[in-house]
């Protein structure tokens, strides 16, 4: 809620009335105000009139930058045809229609290349629908019912820190929690119980979990049986999957996992939640396809606070339905995720980039390769930002883009069940305009004619809002998507899969052993070192906030627990070279009490110039899903000089 005063915002606030947030804002966003009115806010379009990636522009009027896109992009399509043009996006501005829709008719329409792949959610949401047929799993609130609570590869205090309070209410309640992660993070060290797993072995713990289970006689036979498909070739599979076998795999005792295994199938409700991290593997979609059975076999699905927990964005597609601006194409598809790959193999043949949304020289992986893909002199690239970032110090040509203070959208959420709508509450800063009136503008300059263009903000939202009351989403700001207030989707089956029934095994799945292979082999005795890259930083959002909130975080750093370090002769605050077949950075060395042996950290979402996780991470893309693989990251370090 922002308080305005002559057109100018002076004060932004939480509204107390939000059933989530509870009127708290956090930590990135309570200072949002400076960001809309800072000084380095890009008030007008730029023309490029240093190097690539110099970062000197010069201003340029609205008519002269369309006037310049216009041409150079007649001229690559003339000249290479549509697919030449690569449009890259992501979820900068969380809104429904700024983040895609009439995008969508404008690339269509110059027949370029299709952007698929995701960086977040897309790897999870496909392994649990393996699983349940869909995505939809509890909502995550109903945590506070739980008697053990198990937060699975999620940083809950640092990066979804609204739903603390509801853990917090659980563990009131006596409930029990334990954090499972290969770093003791802030949540780790106030659980009861921390289970620290080497990165990227889970599906062997859930393994040897379903393994007992099953063995001690503790799965709900009654709900198995009615519910779910492949339950005995699940078992026999698991039979082999035995506490001592994943004790090796996951550098666990035994004697934990049998602990662990005995809490979950006995103390109820269950809950487990989950959310991004453990996707960024290789195998990153088949943790929540194992994932999903555990709560099938104990039938913790059955009750409130039990279950699962994952992103809730799913169970928004029922009411935003963003496929009303697809527009069918014929033309290629390029993953998001191998920007660099794609931009620097000539048989791909990209001449032009269009970003919004996001950041990517600083947010995908393999950093280097894209450094260089935009430093091509033929390529042609178009950014649409707020603030000069990495990425937009490459364009030829930068839009000036508004904040959500200065745009109307609906927004969806990913942690609660209430939609938002984002009223403007300034006129847009300078000569900046949100995503759509960018569309709006370059396709008149292109000389396309189609309706949809001539559609404002408020009908771009009623189009994507399914049977909404809008009124009252407006005039309250939020509103509860329209489901029973207890949300227990699978309490009676009900799964979206073709007969209804959860899927614990089949033959098209890949069976669950392909997914412990970690990262091995030659590249390992190259590069001993497993680096993880996790958010760890609470003003930033991804890279948004970083050059302005830098100072208040400490980092980057390099963390590394004290044996390895010590065999490299490295001690706490030395300068040191980390390296790998992709990149090097020079950072200070952290000795951490965090990490185990074995596994190093670089948290991420800093600047270029402050050195970046990113040009070291891996770009092998997910077993399902479009994601990549950022924490199957090996590297080797060395002190520095
Ligand atoms: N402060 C802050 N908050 C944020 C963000 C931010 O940048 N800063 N970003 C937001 C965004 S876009 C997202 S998607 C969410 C993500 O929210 P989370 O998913 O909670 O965060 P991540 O840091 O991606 O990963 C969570 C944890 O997974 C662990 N992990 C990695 N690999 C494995 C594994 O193999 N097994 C297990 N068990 N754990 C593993 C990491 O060590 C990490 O602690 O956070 C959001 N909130
Ligand atoms: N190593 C490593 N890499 C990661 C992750 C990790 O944990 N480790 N996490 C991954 C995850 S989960 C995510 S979600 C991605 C995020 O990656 P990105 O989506 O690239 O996220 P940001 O860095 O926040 O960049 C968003 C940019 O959009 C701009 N922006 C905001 N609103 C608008 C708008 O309305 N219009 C326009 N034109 N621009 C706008 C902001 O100024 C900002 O520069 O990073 C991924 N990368
Ligand atoms: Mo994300």
């Amino acid at each position: 809620m922002a308080t305005v005063d002559n057109g100018v915002a002076i004060k932004l606030r939480g509204n107390p009335d939000h059933p989530y947030s509870r009127g708290e804002l956090c930590p990135k966003v309570n200072n949002f105000l400076d960001r809309v009115y800072h000084p380095d806010r890009i008030h007008h379009p730029l023309v490029r009139t240093g190097r690539k990636g110099e970062g000197k522009f010069r201003q340029a009027t609205w008519d002269e930058a369309l006037g310049v896109v216009a041409y150079r992009v007649k001229s690559i399509v003339a000249e290479h045809g549509g697919e030449a043009i690569y449009p890259w996006w992501d979820a900068g501005t969380q809104g429904a229609v700024q983040m895609s829709s009439l995008d969508r008719r404008f690339f269509a329409n110059l027949g370029a290349s299709q952007l698929t792949g995701s960086v977040c959610g897309a790897t999870a949401r496909a392994g649990l629908a393996t699983t349940y047929g869909s995505g939809l799993s509890a909502d995550p609130t109903d945590v506070r019912f739980a008697k053990f609570v198990v937060l699975w590869a999620t940083n809950t205090r640092l990066t979804n820190r609204h739903l603390w309070p509801f853990v917090e209410e659980a563990r009131r309640n006596g409930a029990q929690v334990v954090v499972i992660d290969p770093i003791k993070t802030i949540t780790a060290g106030s659980a009861d119980w921390h289970i620290q797993p080497l990165p990227g072995t889970d599906v062997a713990l859930m393994l040897a979990t379903a393994h007992i289970l099953i063995r001690d006689d503790l799965v709900d036979r009654d709900y198995v049986g009615t519910y779910a498909n492949g339950f005995d070739d699940y078992a026999a599979h698991v039979a082999a999957w035995t506490p001592a076998r994943a004790a090796s795999t996951c550098g666990l005792e035994a004697e934990e996992i049998e602990r662990f295994a005995h809490a979950y199938g006995t103390i109820k409700p269950a809950f487990i939640r989950t959310l991004i991290g453990a996707e960024h593997h290789e195998q990153g979609a088949m943790f929540f396809r194992a994932l999903a059975t555990l709560p099938v076999l104990t039938g913790g699905w059955r009750q409130r606070g039990g279950g699962l927990s994952r992103s809730v964005g799913s169970w928004f597609d029922g009411q935003i339905n963003d496929s009303v601006f697809s527009v069918p194409s014929p033309t290629r598809s390029l993953s998001m995720n191998h920007l660099g790959r794609n931009l620097s193999d000539p048989a791909i043949g990209i001449h032009a980039l269009f970003v919004w949304n996001g950041n990517p020289l600083v947010t995908i992986p393999n950093a280097d390769l894209i450094r260089q893909g935009l430093e091509r002199e033929d390529l042609f690239t178009v950014v649409s930002e707020q603030f000069l970032t990495d990425t937009a110090r490459y364009a030829d040509v930068i839009f000036p883009a508004t904040t959500e203070l200065e745009q109307l959208d609906v927004i969806p959420a990913w942690g609660h069940l209430y939609l938002g709508w984002n009223e403007p509450a300034i006129a847009p800063v300078g000569e900046a305009v949100p995503n759509t009136e960018l569309w709006r503008r370059l396709a008149k300059a292109m000389g396309m004619t189609d309706p949809e263009f001539a559609l404002d903000d408020e009908a771009l939202v009623s189009k994507v809002l399914v049977d909404t009351n809008v009124d009252l989403l407006r005039k309250q700001g939020w509103l509860r998507l329209d489901l029973p207030d207890e949300l227990l989707p699978y309490s009676e089956g009900q799964f979206a899969t073709r007969d209804g029934r959860a899927d614990l095994f089949s033959d098209p799945v890949p069976h669950y052993q392909a997914a412990i292979e970690g990262p091995g082999g030659e590249l390992a005795r190259e590069f001993p070192l497993v680096l993880l890259t996790p958010k760890n930083q609470t003003r930033f959002l991804n890279s948004s906030y970083a050059a302005h909130h830098a100072e208040k975080e400490p980092g980057p750093y390099f963390e590394i627990d004290a044996g390895d370090a010590n065999a490299r002769g490295i001690v706490d605050g030395d300068q040191v070279r980390v390296w790998n077949d992709r990149g090097e950075l020079y950072l200070t060395a952290k000795i951490s009490a965090r990490l185990r042996p074995g596994v190093s950290a670089i948290p991420f979402g800093w600047t270029v110039q402050a050195a970046h996780a990113n040009a070291l991470t891996n770009d092998t893309l997910t077993d399902w899903g479009g994601g990549v693989a950022y924490f199957d990251t090996l590297v080797e370090v060395a002190k520095a000089g």
